[in-house]
Parts: C-alpha cells; structure tokens; sequence
C-alpha cells in the first residue's frame, strides 16, 4: 500500500506494486525514478515512464505479444480519448458480422464499458507475472490497445501488417483529465497539487510521458507509412474527432477496411454510431455510472465532461504560455502543431 493512503482506499490491481516478477524487479531497481500521480513512485524505461505494472506488461507483451497481419491496435497516451476510439471501433468492425448496431439496447455497449470490450495489451493481457494470456477466444480481426509508445511496442506488431489508430489530445486538455484522474483514484490522501502535477507535466514526467516523445513516436511512423503501399498508421486528434466525427468514421472505417457501404449511410448508420459512442449516452448508462474494471477503477471516473477546452477552467495564462512553447519546441521542428 502508497505511503500516506488511508486503509480504506482500494488500491487498482494494476497500479499494485506487489507480485511483480523477479526480472521486473530487478529492472527497476536499475531505472531512473520519479515521484508518481498515482503511485509513490514512476520508473523511466526506453525514454518513457510507467507504472511498475505497467513495466511488467510491457515486457511480457513484448517477450510473448505475437500480432496478426489482420489485427487492429488502437495506440493512445493516457487521457487522450481511448475510451472513445474504443468504443468507436468496436461498433464498426463488428457492425456486419457479431454485433450489428442497434439503440435499444442489445448492443455490447450498453452493458459494458469500453474497456472491457477491448482490452489493453499491457494493463489486461500481459499483465500477470509468468503468465502469457490465451488469445484464442479472440475472432479476427482482433481489437487490442495500448498506452505504449512506439519504440516500446512488441516487434511483431512494426513487422507485420497489423493497423495501428492512434489517437492524441491537445497538451493542455490531456493534462488536465490526467490531473483530475489521478485525484479520482484517491492512492493519496487529498488531490496532487495542480502545480507540482504540471511541473512534473512539463518536464515530461507523467505515466506515458514525456507527452511530446509519445506523440511524436506515432507521427513520424505514420509519416512514413504513408510512403508504404499499406498504410500503417492512421493518425487522429481528438479535436478533430469531436468536431468532424462522421467524417473521421468513415475515414477510420476505410483505413480499417470496413468502409460504409451507401445503404449503410443511406440507413443512417454513421449516424447510429455516433449517438451510440456519445459522450452523453455512454456516461448515463448504469455499467458505467455504477461499474467497476477488475483492476477496480470506477467506469465513471473514466467519462468526466468530454469536452475541448476544459483547460481554460484550470490553468493561469503563464502556464499555458509555458506548455505552449515547450510543445512547440519540442514537436514544431517535426512538422506537428497543435
Ligand atoms: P484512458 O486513457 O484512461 O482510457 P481516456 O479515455 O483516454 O482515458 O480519456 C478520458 C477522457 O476522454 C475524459 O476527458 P475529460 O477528463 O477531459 O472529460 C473523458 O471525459 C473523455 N471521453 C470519454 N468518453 C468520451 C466520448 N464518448 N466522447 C468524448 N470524450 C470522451
């Protein structure tokens, strides 16, 4: 249990710092540190920094992940929309086949949250020490995610042909979802101060982070799969996902090879997708108003206001002015604004 956190707090299976296995222990006392947000403490492994758990996933995943041509990895930092993306595709690749998409309410996502319905490599499959998960029950095309960066992805996922969608958020909204986030799980007694979360944010030290390298490690790969004749990686904002979202659909269904047929538009289907994924129908219903993830993380903690901006609420126009210019040195060289 973290220092300082009263008795009564639950800590989630996947921030534990407990059973992890020989080697994962062995690599951290070698590793970099940092205070956490949501552990006492962060550890920094390929330039990036992670929950202990997290680190053992990873290298389980790693050592034993085996992608298939035909699978789909959805690639997003903390905060940046996962829950979205997920429940965005789960509706689309499966609308012909196991689960055509319906509102009254007999489609999976009516009574599972995001999450369940498309699992993280690291946090959920690979995340057990000595234990590589049995993929069988999953039909192709498979739907994984995951919040590693791209250097630190297993090799078979850069050597086959398998998709990757990976979805950023503008710094600033990132920031403050994680922030609040962090708060929601309540490791430590009161909330993280805004200032020592940003700094730390700022330096790049944030599960995920540095938020800048994440990025980037996507956008140059997808850069250079568009000179591919398969495309590899298709790149997102979330902005442009919450202002244009019928139009990112149909773009996304035809990266995945599933596009919308014109009877499907002609039948309102687009359309269909977007109220189900909505952020207003997915927060109102009762799986994620009163559920829980097995690692015990409330699903409402994971749909807060949804919205561009919120950023506004929270930061002083010195630290914008200060994340601003850091993102722009660090990803305007590369050709990447936000
Ligand atoms: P995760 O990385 O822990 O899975 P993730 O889903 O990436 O979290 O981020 C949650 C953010 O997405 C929340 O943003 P906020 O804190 O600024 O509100 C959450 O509200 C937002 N979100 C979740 N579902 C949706 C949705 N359907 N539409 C728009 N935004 C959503």
């Amino acid at each position: 249990m973290a220092e300082g956190q009263p008795s009564s707090i639950i800590v989630p299976k996947y921030l534990q710092e407990d059973e992890l296995s020989e080697d994962v222990r062995d690599l951290i006392s070698t590793l970099p540190t940092d205070k956490g947000w949501f552990v006492n403490t962060i550890y920094q492994y390929q330039g990036f920094w992670h929950v202990p758990r997290q680190l053992q996933g990873l290298l389980n995943c790693q050592k034993h992940f085996k992608a298939q041509d035909t699978d789909i990895l959805l690639a997003t930092q903390p905060k940046s929309g996962t829950t979205w993306l997920k429940a965005l595709t789960f509706s689309l690749i499966n609308r012909k086949t196991k689960y055509p998409i319906t509102l009254n309410h007999d489609h999976p996502l009516f009574s599972n949250n995001p999450h369940a319905l498309v699992p993280f490599l690291e946090f959920d499959l690979f995340h057990v020490k000595d234990v590589v998960p049995d993929l069988s029950s999953f039909s192709s095309p498979r739907l994984f995610a995951t919040h590693l960066p791209y250097v630190s992805l297993p090799e078979s996922v850069k050597d086959s042909d398998c998709k990757i969608v990976y979805l950023c958020r503008d710094p600033k909204d990132t920031f403050i979802s994680l922030w609040h986030f962090s708060n929601s799980l309540r490791l430590f007694k009161g909330t993280n101060p805004l200032k020592d979360s940003f700094d730390q944010f700022c330096r790049g030290i944030n599960v995920g982070g540095p938020f800048w390298d994440h990025i980037l490690s996507y956008w140059k790969e997808s850069l250079l799969s568009l000179e591919k004749p398969k495309k590899k990686v298709m790149f997102l904002r979330y902005e442009e996902l919450k202002m244009n979202t019928s139009l990112v659909l149909k773009n996304l269904a035809e990266f995945l090879g599933c596009p919308f047929s014109k009877e499907e538009e002609d039948q309102g289907l687009v359309d269909d997708i977007l109220k189900l994924c909505s952020f207003e129908n997915l927060k109102n219903l009762e799986v994620n108003k009163n559920g829980k993830r097995p690692s015990g993380i409330a699903n409402k903690a994971y749909f807060r206001r949804g919205e561009i901006g919120d950023w506004k609420n929270h930061l002083t126009h010195e630290m914008v002015d200060q994340l601003n210019t850091i993102v722009e040195n660090k990803m305007g060289i590369f050709g990447f604004k936000f």
